[in-house]
């Protein structure tokens, strides 16, 4: 089962800092899909929790530089 959540995220000020958290994204296991939209600063993550959860994702991005926060 795949679940699916919205983040805010901090820091990304260029293009390729989009292409970087996305890909970032993509290569976690248990990440099925990602898409990061750098004008509203939001993103949006497919996942199966069974494999990885919001806080392991919201570190991943974070250690690359940049701040996230899920919405909820
Ligand atoms: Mo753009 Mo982002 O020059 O970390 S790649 S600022």
């Amino acid at each position: 089962k795949t679940l699916s959540g919205q983040f805010r995220i901090g820091g990304m000020t260029c293009a390729a800092c989009v292409n970087s958290v996305e890909g970032i994204l993509r290569k976690l296991p248990g990440v099925e899909g990602a898409v990061v939209a750098l004008a509203t600063s939001l993103g949006e993550v497919k996942y199966d929790p069974s494999v990885i959860n919001k806080d392991e994702i919201v570190s991943a991005i974070e250690d690359a530089g940049f701040e996230a926060a899920f919405l909820e």
